[in-house]
């Protein structure tokens, strides 16, 4: 049937598409659009105060569900300020169409108020950029853009001039079907052949798992049973692989942790499956390498690989299991698991022991009580800085409970504009945000959004009063803090302020009960935990060059007069840099 404009038929499609909200800050040449969201009863306009957390909050929805989400920006700054967001979602491989609404078409390339050129802005974080310059174009270039979003995995653009938007429709406009689902990606026989060749040649085999485990738990498993093989994971692997793993030996990565790092090391075939796992530092050069991966052009990226297998992570295992020779042999298994729960006791767990009377609060105090407190099928969106360390190490994965973070672009002030899209997937979820306070200061305008939608999210605040992950990177390069100290007002104020619930914790005896209160509260709440500065987290294989760097900040800070805060960073901290 035709519509009767342009932005109308835009709505349309986004509708069919299974687009349910579009995030974004209204502005002229976006009014067209926005006036067919009001008027269409399957589209929710969801009004945000800044457009980087429309971009994170459709990120999100795309990585909870694997379906399309959308977001819009008006014309120049108002599509600008989504560029952050949207380079998260495209590096999270997470579908989203972002709606660049543009000046007059008859304006472009005049310098015009507000001119840029958005379809060259968007090029470097989306599949698909496109101008939409005639009305009759519209259509297909906008399915076009979601194929893109959906098949690709990522961010497609459309800018869109507000006059075409306004724009009648063409009569007769094509309604193709869209494919709004992923299919299944076998490898070929001869891979799947030579893999089990490797396998069955190998006498120790290790897995390393990242985020394209997704949905292949199963699979896994029944593999690693087969061949004796411990599992470690990335840090985007963690939530899908880690529970139900009797093969677990945890983390590898700047904040991993267990026996990860010596599996991938000791072993004499690695697979790495689904993990497009940055470090190459961490991988071992001299063991056989095999990458199993959905996107051709991830694999060999990272390390030289012998066998490069094109495939989804649970096919290839579903071809490749029943065709590998069952390995009796578990003594390097057992060796690898043993390992693990020795690190484990003693580095991760010996931490929160003592801690309970610790002031100010230990954070990963805060994370282990709250990994206690909150739902089991709880969503958490965990901000770039130290509470990545805490979610990864204390955060219990089970299989319902979901993670989602700034894992790969590594923007701050993810947690909360993802925990907005979280929430209104589901109101009736527990959505906890993980923030830090140097984070939620940088989107704070958008706890506005919680109370204005009443949205029920959590906001568990890590408030140490200063950029603490760079504050230990300073350290670690030999270099004293500086620039890393934030001056706060009391959030939990704050929150009350702006009308949600607001708890400020300052003792750890306080803790449990203000967590539990937040999460009854049946509105926004925020929890203003006041954390200690000087908790540090190593990684489990710390070179020479680190520890050096380290040992020559604490020199020069302890030469600048502070000693006193060396003297209590070593007191926060003695028990949690990994022996060797
Ligand atoms: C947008 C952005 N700016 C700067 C950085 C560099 N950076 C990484 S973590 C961090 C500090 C985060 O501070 P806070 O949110 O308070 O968390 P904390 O590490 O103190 O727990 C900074 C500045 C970044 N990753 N992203
Ligand atoms: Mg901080």
């Amino acid at each position: 049937m035709a519509k009767n404009t342009v932005a109308e038929q835009f709505v349309d499609i986004l509708v069919r598409a299974g687009v349910r909200r579009l995030y974004g800050v209204v502005g002229d040449s976006l009014n067209p659009v926005v006036d067919a969201v009001r008027r269409n009863r399957s589209l929710e306009w969801v009004h945000v105060r800044h457009e980087e957390t429309a971009a994170f909050a459709a990120g999100a929805e795309a990585q909870l569900t694997g379906r399309l989400a959308a977001c819009a920006g008006s014309c120049g700054p108002g599509n600008l300020h989504l560029i952050n967001g949207l380079f998260d979602a495209h590096r999270s491989m997470a579908p989203v169409l972002a709606l660049a609404s543009h000046i007059p078409s008859s304006e472009i390339g005049t310098s015009y108020f507000q001119e840029t050129h958005p379809d060259r802005l968007f090029a470097e974080c989306s599949h698909y950029s496109e101008l939409i310059s005639s009305a009759q174009q519209m259509p297909r270039v906008l399915q076009t853009a979601i194929q893109h979003a959906v098949g690709r995995g990522g961010v497609s653009v459309i800018s869109l001039p507000g006059d075409i938007a306004a724009h009648p429709a063409p009569q007769r406009s094509i309604e193709h079907a869209l494919v709004t689902r992923r299919p299944a990606v076998r490898p070929g026989d001869a891979e799947i052949d030579a893999l089990a060749r490797l396998v069955d040649g190998a006498r120790r085999v290790t897995l390393f798992c990242g985020s394209g485990t997704a949905g292949a738990h199963d699979e896994v498993m029944a593999f690693a049973e087969r061949v004796k093989s411990p599992v470690g994971h990335a840090l985007r692997g963690k939530e899908f692989i880690q529970f139900d793993n009797p093969y677990d030996v945890g983390m590898s990565g700047l904040l991993g942790y267990g026996a990860a790092y010596e599996a991938m090391h000791e072993c004499d075939l690695l697979i790495l499956l689904g993990t497009d796992f940055p470090y190459n530092a961490f991988l071992p050069d001299d063991v056989t390498i095999v990458q199993v991966d959905v996107r051709a052009e991830h694999l060999g990226r990272r390390s030289t690989l012998d066998l490069a297998v094109w495939g989804d992570v649970g096919e290839t295992l579903r071809c490749l299991t029943p065709k590998v020779r069952e390995k009796s042999d578990r003594r390097f298994l057992d060796r690898m698991l043993k390992k693990h729960s020795d690190a484990l006791e003693g580095v991760v767990k010996a931490y929160t022991r003592k801690v309970d009377r610790h002031v100010p609060i230990h954070p990963e105090y805060v994370a282990s009580v709250l990994d206690e407190e909150a739902a089991d099928d709880a969503v958490f969106t965990v901000d770039t800085g130290m509470c990545n360390v805490w979610a990864a190490r204390y955060l219990t994965p089970n299989g319902r409970r979901r993670v989602i973070g700034s894992f790969t672009h590594g923007s701050m002030a993810n947690a909360l504009p993802q925990a907005i899209g979280a929430q209104f997937l589901d109101r009736r979820r527990q959505v906890v945000s993980m923030s830090g306070d140097g984070g939620f200061t940088m989107l704070m305008g958008d706890f506005l959004t919680l109370v204005q939608y009443d949205l029920p999210v959590k906001v568990v605040l890590f408030n140490n009063s200063s950029l603490g992950m760079v504050e230990l990177e300073m350290m670690v390069e030999g270099l004293p803090a500086y620039g890393t100290t934030n001056h706060n007002p009391d959030f939990a104020a704050v929150a009350r302020a702006a009308g949600a619930y607001g708890v400020r914790v300052e003792k750890p005896k306080e803790l449990r009960a203000a967590l539990k209160d937040a999460f009854r509260h049946k509105g926004p709440a925020l929890v203003d935990v006041v954390t200690d500065p000087h908790a540090l987290s190593l990684p489990p294989k710390i070179t020479g060059e680190q520890i050096g760097g380290f040992a020559l900040s604490v020199g020069k800070v302890v030469l600048d007069g502070g000693v006193g805060k060396m003297v209590q960073m070593a007191r926060a901290n003695l028990r949690n840099v990994p022996r060797p």
